[in-house]
C-alpha cells in the first residue's frame, strides 16, 4: 500500500516565531524609555526657581520693638542667600521686603508675608546684581528700614 501521504507533507513550515514584530516593538519600549530618562533627574513639584540647590549664605534678621536689629546688611553679589527674619514682637505684623530702590520703596526684590509674631520667616532671594538696596517692614516703613549691600 502506497496510500499513506508522504512524510514530507507533514512536515512543519520552517519555524519562524513573530521575532521581528517583537524586536521592533521591543526597540520602540527600549527609545521610550531612553526618552523617559534622558530628561535628567530633575526632582517634581514646585521646586525653587534659583538653581542651587539651598543658598550656601544666610542673614538673620531680628524684629524686635519695632525696630531691626541691624539697618546693614551685606551679601555677594549674583550668590541666592537666604533671609531668616526673626519677628519677636508678640502681636505685631511686620514682613522683611528688599527693594531695588528706596526711601520711598519702588521695584520690588522680594518679601516675606506681613506676619504676627512671634514668628520666624524664611526668605530665599536669587542672586543679585552688585548695587547698594533698600529694604524695610512694610508696615513700619519709618521705623524699619535698612540698606542691603550686594557687592
Ligand atoms: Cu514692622
Amino acid at each position: 500500500m502506497s496510500g499513506s501521504r508522504a512524510p514530507s507533507a507533514n512536515r512543519r513550515p520552517p519555524a519562524l516565531p513573530p521575532l521581528r514584530p517583537r524586536l521592533f516593538l521591543l526597540g520602540i519600549a527600549v527609545a521610550l524609555l531612553a526618552a523617559a530618562c534622558g530628561g535628567g533627574t530633575s526632582p517634581s513639584g514646585s521646586a525653587p526657581i534659583s538653581p542651587a540647590a539651598s543658598p550656601q549664605v544666610t542673614l538673620k534678621v531680628i524684629a524686635q520693638s519695632i525696630r531691626f536689629n541691624t539697618n546693614e546688611l551685606a551679601v555677594p553679589a549674583d550668590t541666592p542667600f537666604k533671609v531668616v527674619f526673626d519677628n519677636r514682637d508678640s502681636g505685631v505684623p511686620h514682613d522683611f521686603a528688599i527693594y531695588r530702590k528706596g526711601p520711598p520703596p519702588s521695584d520690588l526684590v522680594a518679601k516675606t508675608k506681613i506676619e504676627k509674631g512671634p514668628v520666624v520667616q524664611e526668605l530665599n532671594v536669587p542672586g543679585l546684581p552688585a548695587r547698594t538696596y533698600y529694604y524695610q517692614c512694610d508696615v513700619h516703613p519709618t521705623q524699619m528700614t535698612g540698606t542691603l549691600k550686594v557687592t
